[in-house]
């Protein structure tokens, strides 16, 4: 007998105002009984459905049954850390049949949206402009397991028991890892389908070290999502891995969907691809060129409520934005990280971090932080510094000012039993607990027996905050440092999976199984706000290892623990295309491989292919050699550095980026079907991507001299290095140079981009350099693209107006034109700004004529040289002032 929701307990509440559906939802048991599910469904942000389910007799109360201080409630907090803010219900119309409830909503009340809420069996179709596009129990697989008393299931009493709830094992489970978990409610997981009509291919769901297409797991493992410290992962994998974002895209030409299954527990993820040709008896034309018509997907949670939140939109682009109009948006970075941070594991004292910034300053190689990893505190008890090794900090951090260098040190979650840190969690009862939810737990990690701060603990951000303030005489930081979180999935040596017991205790006296995937989240939040509360003029940099959804308001990430392989180069790619699908752009891989040694031209490669992750770090373990770019032999050394001074050099394309993403939630690193999405043939490529205009495919295979580079769409392509050399034409374009030293990198006509091209020793230093502007027109002579500027530090931009926004165009080949679009031009920096001047101006295709143009900005007019070199114009020292309006008449 499928498991199923019956009409006559529907009963619907509802207010036309409040856009909210209540109603309890039947679950039939083998004797004719019933449980109770409480159902919610509403419209919130952006018309999105959210469904809601719980179980009522757990919000009554089953007391008696249970003995530990467990909150007996199903968690139904996940949304309170992965939001944003608390969403806005918006108001539907609504139409009651005998069997179906019909809800229309949507921009102007123009019906957009409807969904139809079968009453028996439930089920929901989400249709968007009058197509199907989501369907919600369409197998029956929707469910919620009822709490069962231990005393039924000695019994194995049958009323209580559906053939998809086997008993076997409910309460005591063999697993080596999970001996002795306490499970005080038995089995309760909760679990739905949901089908996407029409689509082949889906994305997210990080974190997973595989395709960015994701695979059909009908033969396989399912996409786990659980955090968890795996050793030496391996590649094209569904293993689980440091962090967790349970949210999907879907693409297909006409629309896309995401879905949001707001859960932090343990959660599986099913995925089939078939080639549906009917739904509902009607015929659903197959796309041409895609193999599946339909992808169907189950979700199932350790335990939690059931709460999933569904989208459809036009585009990709419009279901990142509604996802981060819930979760929230990229944070604007600090400048300095977003440009290259030299990691080890570790560096070992004041004078190897000074001679370490030092050198890259002598070769002339930019750097913007050195990391210090666990081994600069004195026996791994953060907030300390070995003494002999690190006597003054404070001089090593000022020394490393002195050329905008940054320090970021590492602070991981768990503190060695007798520091004083540890004291003081236990005292103030802010460290997780045991399951009697008496004494503070104790496992063991890097400084041996250790305990774990509780950042659900409201409580412990007041703690946190007084370690990392100026007065605290544990860690007196400057300015110039910033903050690592790692371990923080957490992960503890002697715990299952190598993580936390799941029946510890976390503020609430909720269980840490219901919490595991936003622990981390809650983690790296504490130390952001921290560092805020310290100084709250500098965006804090926080680079985190475990996150959830809701992760990228905060802090930038990385993949943990590669190798110095090509697989593991090649899936870096695609892991930080995910991170973006899945709103969370600020991603980045280590550079060169953690474990083991790449070798020149490994390394060369992974340095062409990490200047374009959003986060650029080179790290690597303790037992790998030294390979800071400078100790690298010859040609690979200045191969590497060109890389580098590439990555700088598009510094303000890459702001921009970040810029727009914070306002929009767009990728920043962008897979080719955001893109274009109305072209199937983007939706495999996962070696390939946008960073706005400029197509890059970064070569990330062996003895690799040439590659076949496939374009999006019809337009022309220009060598972003020579100009002379176009690509076009939809499809596969083969036999492109790649020598070592060549990345192919190219910039698609009607399109402007910003640079700078001095070397400076840090991106602080460049704050006033001149820019340099490529314009590429279109065959109508026509380019245009953004300039987004601010102090790159401090928090002027949003509390004051203090940035500029500027869109630069040129209009049918005659006129080149930068307009402020946006900001203040008068704010305490964009006021500094007349100095900082356009010093070249690059013309791809424009063919301009003559020796020399006018330049005009406020009431002056001046002349200036334009030159002819290979086939495109230079405008030499146009020597506009960027913080107002100019133009240049061809
Ligand atoms: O168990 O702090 O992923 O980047 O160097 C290893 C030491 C702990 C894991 C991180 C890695 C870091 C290392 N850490």
């Amino acid at each position: 007998m499928p498991l199923r929701f019956l009409s006559k307990a529907l009963t619907i509440i509802q207010d036309d105002h409040l856009g909210k559906v209540n109603a309890v939802l039947l679950k039939e048991l083998n004797d004719g009984t019933y449980i109770d599910l409480a159902l919610n469904i509403s419209v919130i942000t952006d018309y999105s459905l959210r469904v809601q389910v719980d179980e009522i007799d757990r919000q009554l109360s089953i007391a008696g049954n249970i003995t530990s201080p467990v909150t007996e409630t199903r968690y139904n907090e996940t949304s309170y850390w992965a939001f944003k803010e608390s969403p806005q219900n918006i108001a539907f119309k609504h139409s009651l049949q005998s069997d179906m409830l019909s809800l229309q909503y949507g921009h102007d009340n123009d019906h957009q949206y409807k969904a139809e809420i079968f009453l028996y069996p439930f089920k929901i179709n989400l249709f968007y402009r009058n197509v199907l596009q989501l369907v919600l129990n369409e197998g029956n697989l929707l469910n919620v397991e009822h709490y069962r008393s231990r005393k039924s299931e000695e019994k194995e009493d049958s009323r209580d028991v559906l053939p998809e709830e086997s008993t076997f094992d409910a309460y005591n489970d063999e697993f080596k890892d999970s001996k002795g978990d306490t499970l005080p409610f038995g089995p309760e997981s909760v679990a739905a389908d949901i089908d996407l009509i029409g689509f082949s291919h889906v994305y997210g769901i990080p974190e997973h070290a595989d395709s960015l297409s994701l695979k059909d797991t009908s033969d396989t493992e399912p996409y786990r999502l659980f955090n968890v410290d795996i050793f030496e992962y391996p590649v094209q994998s569904k293993y689980p891995m440091y962090g967790s974002i349970p949210f999907m895209v879907g693409v297909k030409p006409e629309a896309s969907v995401g879905i949001f299954w707001v859960n932090s527990a343990d959660t599986y993820v099913d995925i089939t691809k078939t080639a549906l040709s009917y739904v509902d008896d009607k015929a659903i034309d197959p796309i041409e060129g895609v193999d599946f018509s339909s992808v169907s997907t189950h979700w199932m949670s350790e335990n939690g409520i059931l709460d999933v939140i569904l989208i459809a939109k036009d585009t990709p682009s419009e279901v990142s934005s509604c996802y981060g109009a819930l979760t929230g948006y990229v944070e604007l970075p600090n400048i300095f990280s977003l440009g290259y941070h030299q990691s080890r594991w570790n560096y070992n004292d004041e004078k190897d971090v000074l001679s370490v910034a030092n050198s890259f300053d002598e070769h002339e190689i930019p750097c913007d932080a050195i990391w210090l990893d666990i081994d600069y505190a004195d026996g791994k008890k953060y907030f300390t510094w070995k003494p002999d090794m690190f006597p003054e900090p404070e001089r090593m951090e000022a020394k490393l000012n002195e050329t905008g260098k940054k320090l970021v040190v590492i602070v991981d979650p768990h503190f060695k039993t007798g520091y004083e840190i540890s004291d003081q969690l236990m005292k103030r009862g802010i460290a997780i607990r045991n399951s009697d939810g008496k004494d503070a737990y104790k496992g063991h990690c890097w400084p041996g027996e250790s305990v774990w701060i509780d950042t659900l603990n409201p409580n412990s951000q007041e703690y946190w905050e007084e370690l990392f303030s100026n007065g605290s005489n544990l860690l007196g930081y400057s300015t110039n440092v910033h903050l690592w979180n790692d371990m923080n999935e957490p992960s503890i040596f002697n715990g299952p999976e190598t993580s936390a017991p799941k029946d510890l205790l976390h503020y609430g006296n909720w269980e840490h199984r219901s919490v595991h995937n936003l622990f981390g989240l809650t983690y790296h939040e504490a130390t952001y706000r921290s560092l805020v509360a310290r100084n709250p003029s500098i965006r804090p940099f926080v680079l985190t290892r475990s996150f959830f959804a809701g992760s990228q308001r905060t802090c930038a990430m990385w993949t943990g623990d590669n190798i110095a392989k090509w697989e593991y180069l090649r899936e870096s790619i695609r892991m930080c295309l995910t991170m973006n699908v899945a709103g969370f752009p600020f991603a980045g891989a280590d550079v060169g491989g953690f474990f083991h040694n790449p070798d020149s031209e490994l390394l060369v490669r992974w340095y062409q292919t990490g200047i374009w992750y959003p986060f650029f770090r080179a790290h690597s373990h303790i037992d790998s050699r030294r390979r800071e770019p400078y100790l690298i032999e010859q040609p690979y050394q200045s191969y590497i550095r060109e890389a580098l001074l590439l990555r700088y050099k598009l510094m303000p394309l890459l702001y921009t980026q970040f810029r727009k993403s914070y306002k929009s939630g767009m990728p920043i690193l962008k897979p080719l079907f955001y893109d274009r999405p109305e072209n199937p043939g983007t939706y495999s490529i996962d070696d390939e991507f946008f960073l706005e205009n400029l197509l890059v495919k970064p070569i990330m295979a062996q003895n690799q001299t040439s590659v076949s580079m496939y374009l999006p769409d019809d337009r022309k392509y220009y060598n972003f290095f020579n100009f002379t050399e176009t690509l076009q034409g939809e499809g596969y374009h083969d036999g492109i140079r790649a020598a070592l030293n060549e990345v192919p990198v190219y910039l698609r006509e009607g399109s402007m981009i910003p640079t700078k091209e001095r070397y400076r020793r840090s991106a602080k230093l460049m704050t006033y350099d001149p820019y340099t502007l490529y314009f590429a027109t279109d065959e109508n002579g026509n380019a245009k693209g953004q300039l987004y500027v601010d102090d790159g530090e401090s928090f002027g931009y949003r509390d004051n107006g203090d940035y500029l926004e500027l869109e630069m165009s040129v209009e049918r080949g005659s006129r080149i034109q930068s307009k402020v679009v946006g900001g203040s031009g008068n704010g305490l920096f964009t006021s500094t700004l007349d100095s900082v001047r356009v010093e070249r101006i690059i013309l791809i295709n424009c063919n301009a004529t003559g020796n020399s143009v006018t330049v005009q900005q406020g009431e002056q007019r001046w002349a200036v040289d334009l030159i002819e070199e290979n086939g495109y114009n230079i405008i030499r020292n146009p020597a506009v002032s960027i913080n107002k309006d100019w133009a240049i008449t061809l």
